[in-house]
């Protein structure tokens, strides 16, 4: 596949020049732009008006340094950023993500696809994503604190309720939300609704711990009953054992899935008689373990040393919860020969475009990230709008608005997936899906 129109064809060269080496960036920007040209061919204006050169360029990318004293006295340095692709339909909205492996290039592509998601949505929020190569694994809670104030130090002054919300993503949490939150009111002086995923005490939203996972099967249930199928009795496998991952495993077992495999990046454990979540619950989200501890209580359980082999296990359902690029080409032929027949993403991008191709090319029901896990932001704007009225929903209110949330975007994929003849192919649907609002906001608001 490459892009045919001339237009874009030389739109996706400066892309290239301009941030070389920032390679998943391009490959994102490149797929959007792909599955963007029939619509961009549709509004010639969209070209006359510089609106595709806009969308391709972030609005801000802000790079700074987080100094930090760990507990023996010791100084170190991380490089902290901020950015902000995109703010036509609302302030940039995004979460931080706190892992060795960020750099620019993560959060640039993370905050380009999270603008089309977040449109996906149907609520006014603009795209942006921000984190650090910081590794709060095997820190204290006072070395993560003095992290988080000396993050928001810098990062204080580029925020702010009606212009750029950040939230949690991989490594950012309720405890790194909290200090990070403490920080900024300290700075400014101001209480407001600054960050989302804050705890139920201090602003909070009921269900956004829950809205990820739970959304992401609340998108998946509509597209397999389109299909007359359910989870009811079929067989999942989830990658990660983080937040996104815990609450698709619920869901999905409340829905009637056995989920028999999880993993962290260390290696995966199989529970043939289906994942005890309770015990995961405690191994990941109160003693910050890791999973291999599972199986000392758990003796029908398996644990296998590396987290790619999740993907041999025999299953009917596939959601990668853990993170990019997690599942290749070799994983999706493994999963196809085993019989699974649907592959829907909790986290951002885990299929690589060799798997979704593969995915894609058998016939296979394919949830694509920016629509299937929309539901985590789209609860952190449903936390902002509780934050604005200063009242709190409840539990079921929010869960209820979330479902609503995801039935709606399932359709508008597959009502795109029809309009322009995409076929299966609900990867392309949800980028133009999300692309269009996005395109007719930034027309009507000029060069800007
Ligand atoms: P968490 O930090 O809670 O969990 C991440 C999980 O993925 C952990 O099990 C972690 O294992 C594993 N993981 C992380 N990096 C790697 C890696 N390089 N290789 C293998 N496993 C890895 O993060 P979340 O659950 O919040 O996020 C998971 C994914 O979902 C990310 O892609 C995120 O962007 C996406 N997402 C998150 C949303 C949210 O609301 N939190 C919303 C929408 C998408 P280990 O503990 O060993 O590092
Ligand atoms: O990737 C994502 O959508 C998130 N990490 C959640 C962002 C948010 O603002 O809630």
């Amino acid at each position: 596949m490459s892009i045919k129109n001339a237009y874009l064809q030389q739109l996706m060269e400066t892309v290239e020049k301009r941030n070389a080496g920032d390679e998943q960036f391009l490959i994102t920007v490149r797929s959007v732009l792909e599955s963007v040209e029939p619509v961009v061919e549709a509004h010639p204006e969209y070209i006359e008006m510089g609106v595709m050169d806009l969308f391709v360029e972030p609005e801000r990318v802000i790079k700074f340094r987080v100094p930090w004293v760990d507990d023996k006295g010791k100084v170190h340095v991380n490089r902290g950023y901020r950015v902000q692709s995109n703010s036509a339909i609302g302030p940039y909205k995004g979460g931080l993500r706190l892992h060795p492996s960020v750099t620019e290039d993560t959060v640039k592509f993370l905050a380009f696809e999270q603008t089309l998601k977040n449109s996906l949505t149907g609520l006014p929020i603009g795209g942006g994503k921000g984190g650090s190569d910081f590794d709060p694994k095997g820190k204290s809670d006072m070395e993560v604190m003095r992290f988080c104030q000396s993050f928001m130090n810098e990062l204080y002054r580029h925020i702010g309720p009606d212009c750029d919300v950040p939230a949690g993503d991989i490594g950012v949490g309720a405890r790194e939300i909290g200090y990070l939150y403490g920080q900024y009111k300290k700075l400014t002086g101001q209480y407001c609704g600054v960050l989302t995923g804050k705890g139920l005490s201090y602003g909070g939203s009921l269900a956004r711990k829950e809205a990820t996972g739970y959304g992401l099967c609340y998108y998946t249930e509509e597209m397999l009953k389109s299909f007359g199928k359910s989870f009811q009795g079929q067989t999942v496998v989830i990658s990660g054992s983080g937040n996104v991952a815990i609450y698709a495993c619920e869901k999905a077992t409340q829905l009637g899935a056995k989920v028999v495999a999880m993993c962290d990046s260390n290696g995966y454990v199989y529970d043939p008689d289906g994942i005890d979540l309770d015990a995961v619950k405690l191994i990941k989200e109160v003693r910050r373990g890791r999973i291999k501890e599972y199986v000392a209580d758990h003796p029908k359980a398996e644990y296998h040393e590396g987290c790619k082999g999740i993907w041999t296990v025999k299953c009917d359902i596939a959601l990668p919860c853990a993170t990019q690029n997690e599942l290749d080409l070799e994983s999706a032929k493994a999963l196809i020969a085993n019989g699974c027949f649907c592959v829907s993403e909790g986290a951002n991008m885990p299929c690589t475009m060799e798997a979704i191709d593969a995915i894609l090319s058998a016939g296979l029901y394919f949830g694509p990230a920016k629509a299937a896990n929309a539901g985590g932001v789209a609860t952190s704007a449903l936390e902002m709008s509780q934050n604005s009225e200063r009242l709190s929903w409840s539990f079921a209110e929010v869960d209820a608005k979330l479902k609503d949330i995801m039935v709606n975007i399932f359709h508008n994929v597959a009502d795109a997936a029809q309009e322009y003849d995409f076929g299966n192919n609900f990867e392309k649907a949800a980028n133009v899906a999300g692309f269009l609002k996005v395109a007719d906001a930034m027309l009507a608001q000029g060069v800007c």
